[in-house]
């Protein structure tokens, strides 16, 4: 069966964030046709959107997977579900949100689903975890992974704990 790398970040402020992610990975692990292939470090990140609402700590794991885009949502969709996630309110606290960044090379644009996320190059707690999985990344219709970077202080971010302390995939 034909493999792709999915980017896909995760994030959480709410109900013990560091517990929520290492469930998260645990859960992203156990996919059906997927591997748990790489895992940035934890980054605590002051909140984009609203600022009445907790910090967030955010990370970014490579997935290999058979699973085609949308099924790969809907899992991430379902483990977001059982984590509690309630959507209230755009861009308000939540405890797990689990974005796809990018699948292999494809560039998507459905009611459901944008590949690459269009979130990316304004986002330092997505670019500053994806470049520690890999620096020479290049984002269908964005550039270069550095090129954003450079572009995108690192304001706001702090990186927290090492990928091995948060899970051994
Ligand atoms: N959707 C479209 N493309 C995608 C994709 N690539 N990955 C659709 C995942 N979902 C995608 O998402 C709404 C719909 O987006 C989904 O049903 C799916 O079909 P949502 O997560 O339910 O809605 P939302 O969270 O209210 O909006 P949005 O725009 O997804 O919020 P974000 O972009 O997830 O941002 N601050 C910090 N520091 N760290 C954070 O992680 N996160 C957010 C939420 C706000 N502030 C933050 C952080
Ligand atoms: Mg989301």
């Amino acid at each position: 069966m034909l493999e792709a790398s999915a980017y896909v970040g995760l994030g959480s402020n709410l109900d013990n964030p560091q517990l929520q992610i290492t469930r998260a990975l645990e859960a992203l692990a156990q996919l059906p046709g997927t591997r748990l292939d790489a895992c940035s470090s934890l980054y605590r990140s002051a909140p984009m959107g609203p600022q009445d609402q907790a910090d967030y700590l955010n990370a970014v794991v490579r997935l290999m997977t058979s699973l085609a885009p949308e099924d790969l949502l809907d899992e991430l969709q379902a483990i977001e579900q059982v984590q509690g996630r309630v959507r209230v309110q755009h861009w308000g606290p939540r405890t797990l949100d689990l974005d796809i960044l990018l699948y292999g090379d494809a560039v998507i644009q459905t009611e459901r689903l944008q590949v690459p996320h269009p979130g990316i190059p304004e986002r330092n707690f997505v670019l500053y975890p994806l470049a520690e999985i890999d620096s020479q990344l290049s984002i269908p219709g964005l550039g270069e992974l550095q090129v954003l970077l450079e572009q995108c202080p690192a304001t706001g971010i702090e990186r927290v704990h090492a990928a091995s302390s948060a899970v051994s995939p």
